[in-house]
């Protein structure tokens, strides 16, 4: 860990901005890439290039070139926007990640992004850089609404607009699915070099879910290249977890004024970080055990224990906080009665419900988690966790919930969700929004708005998902807050 540094004299406006030939200039104290970043090569290709694959995959790859040697260079892309290419490219791929909590500062610049592609403007560059034999490593951020999964969470959604477009027409494909299936369709026939695709998102054996959608998306539109994506590519699940809050503009200057140099691509995140992949590689990768990174056979109990206690309280102090108009996690955490909450549903609820791996505390990690949520440092706004809830609920909360019976606070948290999304007027950002602002604004019976937009985070009847008294009980919570005047 480096000492913390201190702004010094910067003030922001005659700032130079971070670059290959400025990176001299940044604060003594700041961690600047242990290695010659001119020898790297390109070997990873990302996609998906948002602050949580700069503060964590990318910071495994450079640290482990750091310790242990190798020359991979990582390409990131962009999705969606242009945005991200215009903060990167004018610095070289340059950029800074701040790790901090009460106790620690660490500021360091990332070297191992080579370059940087937003696949909309550039989609030939990236189909041939997925097909090129250099490229033996595929790693995603792209958010669970990404993998355009069905309601079953395996199946391929076919009736979503975007996946309907990409597969009338799989030379323009447009999302994750459809431009990683034109890259192995053309890398398969350029001779088939071995490759490794590595899901980074929030879902329950994420690779071997995208795995299936992908075949079945490529059985439709690259049939020839099935059978060789089937046996050879390789698909490691992976459980990932850093808390990497959005950037802000405030955060941004301030960051500038901690490194000496303007950083339009700055991350700031927390101190711990953590990686567990499926050792089940096709070819070599970075030595990312060399910087912490744990190879397991069985990834199943990590994904769980993370999904359904870190990430489900998380969306259960967002939509908390939300209602309750509190800005940041932190801010919830600072509020005695909710902190309460949040412990009692974690120790009483959702902690019970797991299952640890030999060696594994699950208290320890609830105390870690707690302090995590505290941190008073990340900015993490309640909204941002609530933004695709629809999604997020379903990998989070199911599995506990239809476990559970009778009144628990897990179903005070659905009934928080349904409230916000029926009766507030809060803006909702979520796959699902036109389906539940319909809901809202619909003068239908209570019973069947409930009904339907429980159906939105696959809770249906025909999956048994709640016996009438939990309906009730869910029905007599949503009341509470109604009365409780939140609006
Ligand atoms: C959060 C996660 O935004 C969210 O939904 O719950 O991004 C969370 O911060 C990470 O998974 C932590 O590893």
């Amino acid at each position: 860990t480096s000492p913390a540094t201190s702004p010094g004299e910067h003030t922001g406006f005659d700032m130079k901005r971070l670059s290959n030939g400025n990176l001299a200039a940044v604060t003594a104290g700041v961690a600047t890439p242990g290695y010659d970043r001119n020898t790297l090569k390109p070997g990873i290709l990302h996609l998906g290039l948002g602050a949580f694959h700069r503060a964590h995959q990318a910071v495994y790859t450079d640290t482990a070139i750091a310790r242990s040697g190798g020359d991979w260079g990582i390409i990131g892309v962009s999705m969606r926007s242009d945005r991200v290419t215009q903060q990167l490219a004018p610095q070289d791929g340059l950029y800074s990640v701040l790790s901090e909590n009460q106790n620690l500062r660490e500021l360091r610049v990332i070297g191992c992004l080579q370059r940087v592609l937003a696949a909309p403007r550039s989609p030939a560059a990236v189909t041939g850089l997925l097909a090129d034999p250099a490229i033996r490593v595929v790693t995603l951020t792209v958010t669970e609404k990404g993998y355009c999964l069905g309601e079953d969470g395996w199946t391929l959604a076919r009736a979503l607009p975007s996946v309907k477009q990409d597969l009338a027409d799989p030379q323009l494909a447009t999302t994750a699915i459809g431009v990683l299936a034109r890259g192995l369709a053309q890398r398969y026939h350029s001779g088939g070099a071995p490759i490794n695709v590595i899901s980074c998102d929030n879902l329950g054996e994420n690779s071997a879910r995208l795995r299936a959608v992908l075949l079945q998306y490529m059985a439709s539109a690259f049939a020839e290249a099935v059978d060789w994506v089937e046996n050879e590519v390789a698909f490691p699940c992976s459980m990932v977890d850093r808390i990497v809050p959005a950037t802000t503009e405030a955060g941004l200057q301030r960051q500038a004024a901690l490194i000496g140099l303007q950083d339009a691509g700055a991350v700031a995140t927390e101190p711990f970080c953590q990686w567990i992949i499926e050792d089940k590689l096709a070819t070599d990768v970075p030595d990312w055990a060399a910087a912490g990174a744990q190879f397991v056979n069985d990834i199943r109990p990590y994904e769980e224990i993370k999904l359904r206690l870190l990430n489900a309280s998380h969306s259960s102090i967002a939509l908390a906080g939300l209602l309750a108009g509190k800005e940041t996690v932190a801010d919830v955490m600072a509020d005695p009665t909710m902190a309460g909450e949040i412990t009692e549903l974690m120790s009483r609820e959702l902690l019970p419900a797991l299952t640890a791996p030999e060696g594994f505390d699950l208290f320890t990690y609830r105390d870690q988690l707690l302090e995590r949520f505290s941190n008073p440092c990340l900015q993490h706004r309640c909204a941002q966790i609530a933004t695709d809830s629809t999604e997020k609920i379903r990998q989070r909360w199911l599995g506990t919930l239809m476990a559970q019976a009778g009144d628990t606070l897990l179903l005070r948290s659905l009934a928080r969700w349904c409230f916000w999304v029926l009766e507030t007027d809060l803006p909702i950002d979520d796959p699902r929004a036109e389906t539940l602002l319909a809901l809202r604004a619909k003068p239908s019976p209570d019973s069947e708005r409930l009904a339907a937009a429980l159906a939105c985070v696959g809770i249906t009847p025909r999956q048994n998902g709640l016996d009438e008294h939990r309906l009730q009980c869910l029905r007599e919570h949503i009341a509470g807050l109604q009365r409780a005047g939140h609006s």
